[in-house]
């Protein structure tokens, strides 16, 4: 029976897939659940090793740079997750896998992350993490160069002054992901929000044609935040340049002053190893958005609830 895949297990069962693994999800004590037969508890213990044995021990990541990539590795590490791998590609690989999998109702692990436009989208949950070692929220907190106050107050200004939500910026990934391009994206939502984009401008200056340079990583949540605050600034009479990276260059480039700034420093935890070693040469705005969070995301239907339940034995 173990060698049907989840849909059909699922199908079959005609319910949801808990009854399928009811024994392994909630504790690790599969075998003292009380009134379980025998039965029952073989088959949570074999279910459980079947999720590592179908997903063959991947966990789907996204770019080696990340924080949340790094982080999961530590997990497998942590947890004692023998044999579990977390596979490297990209953002955009991993949101198709995710959305492949979903379709075909197969199980999934993804290395995840809040504010994401997939959870819109899809029905997931993070998979807890008992020994945190992902740590609680984090903050998208703005960084650049030393020196910009001086050289470019205006700008240094309105980086310091954008500050938004999670809503705020999961419409403008919604918009993208439903295929509208991001500068257009950006300007409806500049547009839309022109109280909000006040606040951030507020107390400063138009120029003509000052250089405006962000750096930041192709993520979705850091595609949306600095396309926003770009358009902003063109509309302030910046010559904006933005450039994507990879995260410890991006973090680079403001410490070394090659570029003004970047909106997407995600701490105390995803990128704090990065934040230690360029501290002293870059200075911090504070966030510009609160309540993100990285983790390992499943699909809702997966009838796992922590890391721990990846564990074989
Ligand atoms: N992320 C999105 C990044 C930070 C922003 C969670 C994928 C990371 O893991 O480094």
């Amino acid at each position: 029976m173990f060698n049907l895949n989840w849909k059909r297990l699922g199908l079959a069962a005609g319910l949801s897939l808990s009854i399928v693994a009811a024994g392994c999800g909630s504790s690790d004590g599969g075998s003292s659940d009380s009134g379980s037969s025998n039965g029952d508890s073989a088959e949570g213990g074999e279910s459980k090793a079947a999720i590592g044995e179908e997903l063959d021990y991947t966990i789907t990541g996204i770019d080696a740079g990340a924080g949340v990539v790094k982080t999961s590795e530590k997990a497998v590490e942590e947890y004692g997750l023998e044999n579990w791998e977390v596979q490297t590609s990209s953002g955009g690989a991993m949101t198709e896998a995710l959305g492949n999998a979903i379709e075909d109702e197969e199980p999934i692990i993804v290395t995840g992350w809040t504010p994401h436009w997939k959870f819109a989208k899809y029905d997931l949950k993070y998979l807890e993490d008992p020994k945190g070692v992902f740590g609680g929220e984090e903050q998208i907190k703005t960084m650049v160069k030393t020196g910009l106050k001086e050289e470019k107050p205006n700008l240094y200004k309105i980086l310091d002054q954008f500050k938004w939500s999670s809503e705020e910026m999961g419409k403008v990934m919604l918009a993208r992901k439903d295929g509208t391009p991001i500068e257009e994206a950006a300007k409806n939502w500049v547009k839309e929000n022109s109280d909000k984009v006040s606040e951030w401008t507020k107390g400063t200056e138009k120029v003509d044609g000052t250089k405006a340079k962000l750096v930041y990583v192709s993520w979705d949540s850091e595609i949306a935040s600095t396309n926003v605050i770009g358009e902003v600034l063109r509309q302030q009479g910046f010559e904006v340049k933005l450039t994507q990276l990879q995260n410890a260059a991006m973090w680079q480039a403001v410490a070394e002053g090659e570029a003004d700034g970047m909106v997407a420093a995600w701490l105390p935890g995803t990128h704090g190893d990065l934040y230690e070693s360029n501290k002293d040469s870059l200075e911090d705005l504070g966030a510009n958005l609160e309540g993100a969070k990285i983790g390992l995301v499943v699909p809702k239907y997966m009838d796992i609830s922590s890391i721990e339940d990846l564990k074989s034995e």
